[in-house]
């Protein structure tokens, strides 16, 4: 019932009071990363999962292998001697903004190359979970999710793939052309609705799924932030609304979503109760500062889904 996220994580500063960068005083130091924060959404849905991915022979590094270790999500890591883990900072610029700089580039996660994944663990896995953001670190991390997605496909495993579109990271002219051969070999695709415009030129819901589909995935979800989610799955439509909450941060709802979504697949769920799941953990994950810090587990959902008093006794 295994899973594999594989990427790239990464110190993250985010400065303590909202302003200008260079008049805050203090930043909190913590980490981020699409693919383990999926993974650590996982590892509190009760599902096994191991992210796999290079880290500096640093600090920052011993610090993401820390947490994801102390979220139970096991860490298949190789270290890089010679390039640091990388680091992006978050400044708050007014409320309800946030801006993201990476210090990434020559970073030990953008030198990982298909010789540090461990093909095994990835055939045996259950779910391969990928995101675009690879593809846009280099060649030698291109060529690491090439062979990733091969190891599964020899295994039988899930290739679960989230454009995850960075535009400081590459253009789009380069990028899609990318993002469109990952989704054609993968069996779920997730895409924000911005993201599925940009690899398809539709706009409509419906007609970007059909597009996205037609590259060959099973099972296509349309993320649309706070007006919820449209899928289809090996033929079958649905929809789901965004589940009201207060958001105070919306960086890592659509990581959330997707450990949802997957975990649910795993346990056999409707295409229903997959959607219900990760919106519930999307809509979660926005209520609290932090790129994974709020993905919530079983329990919470439970009480989302109830509703009533928010106030625990
Ligand atoms: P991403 O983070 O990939 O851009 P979205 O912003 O679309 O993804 O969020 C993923 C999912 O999380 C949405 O489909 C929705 O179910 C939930 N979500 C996101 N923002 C909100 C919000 N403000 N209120 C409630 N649910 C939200
Ligand atoms: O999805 C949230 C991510 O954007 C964040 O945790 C960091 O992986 C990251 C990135 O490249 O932006």
């Amino acid at each position: 019932m295994s899973v594999v996220a594989l990427g790239e994580s990464l110190g993250l500063l985010v400065a303590s009071r909202i302003g200008r960068l260079e008049l805050v005083p203090t930043m909190d130091l913590g980490f981020g990363g699409a693919e383990s924060n999926v993974a650590i959404g996982l590892a509190r849905l009760g599902v096994p999962v191991t992210w796999m991915g290079r880290l500096g022979d640093d600090a920052l590094g011993r610090l993401v292998e820390r947490q994801l270790r102390a979220e139970g999500v096991g860490a298949a890591v190789t270290r890089d001697p010679e390039a640091p883990t990388a680091l992006m900072l978050k400044e708050r610029p007014s409320a309800g903004s946030s801006a993201v700089s990476y210090y990434r580039a020559g970073s030990a996660g953008s030198r990982l190359a298909p010789e540090h994944l461990d093909l095994d663990r990835i055939r045996d896995a259950r779910v391969l979970h990928v995101t675009g953001i690879t593809a846009a670190l280099g060649d030698a991390p291109r060529a690491a999710l090439d062979a990733a997605v091969d190891a599964a496909h020899e295994g039988g495993t899930i290739v679960s793939f989230d454009v995850n579109h960075r535009s400081r990271l590459w253009d789009a002219e380069r990028a899609v052309p990318a993002y469109r051969a990952l989704a054609a070999r993968a069996d779920v695709v997730f895409a924000g609705d911005d993201e599925a415009e940009l690899l398809t030129g539709e706009r409509d819901t419906d007609a970007q799924i059909a597009a996205l589909a037609a590259l060959g995935p099973a099972q296509v979800v349309v993320k649309r932030g706070a007006d919820g989610a449209t899928a289809l799955a090996d033929g079958e439509r649905a929809t789901q609304a965004a589940f009201p909450v207060h958001a105070v941060d919306t960086v890592g709802a659509g990581d959330a979503f997707v450990a949802g979504y997957l975990a649910e697949l795993l346990a056999g769920a409707s295409l229903a109760e997959r959607l219900r799941t990760a919106a519930a953990c999307g809509a979660l994950a926005c209520t609290a500062p932090g790129d994974w810090e709020a993905a919530p587990d079983r329990a919470a959902i439970a009480r989302l889904l109830v509703g009533g008093d928010p106030v625990q006794r």
